[in-house]
């Protein structure tokens, strides 16, 4: 059987082309899906992608893959949550999934806030500042590695 990836989303981007194009590219959200379909198609996998504007809904989705035993991977743009959640993280490092973090911007660079990644403790991987792309290069980690 092909290998599941779950691909979540944090708040705002669901916005995405519409505001600040020069820090986060001209692409709209639907962009991002059709390409992420594409990349999955490419490498073989199945992915589902989940948006959400709401912390508590990132945990429920966590949490729901984990016991339905719907997901071997997640790929994981948290958004603002990065740099605060501290429930994030406990719901990654509760069910053990392989994860990948991802920022379209390179959060290093960027205001002293977003310097700090709770999810990155329990993150393999850690993808910034490579657009659109750095999902597929996540993709293609979990891809070889499950
Ligand atoms: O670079 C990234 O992918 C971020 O995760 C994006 C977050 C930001 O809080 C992180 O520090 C880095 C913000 C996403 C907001 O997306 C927008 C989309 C359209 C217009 C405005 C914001």
């Amino acid at each position: 059987m092909s290998k599941r990836i779950l691909v979540i989303n944090g708040p705002n981007l669901n916005l995405l082309g519409i505001r600040e194009p020069s820090v986060y590219g001209t692409g709209t959200y639907a962009d991002l899906q059709s390409r992420i379909y594409g990349w999955a198609d490419e490498l073989g996998v199945q992915v589902e992608m989940f948006q959400s504007n709401h912390e508590g809904s990132i945990i429920d989705k966590i949490h729901e893959v984990f016991l339905q035993d719907e997901a071997d991977g997640i790929v994981i743009n948290p958004a603002g949550y990065t740099h605060t959640s501290v429930a994030i993280l406990d719901a990654l490092k509760a069910v053990k999934l392989p994860t990948v973090e991802v920022h379209i911007s390179d959060i290093s660079t960027r205001e002293d806030f977003r310097k700090f990644s709770y999810i990155s403790l329990a993150a393999e991987k850690t993808i910034c500042g490579k657009g659109f792309d750095g999902y597929r290069e996540a993709m293609e980690y979990l891809a070889s590695k499950l």
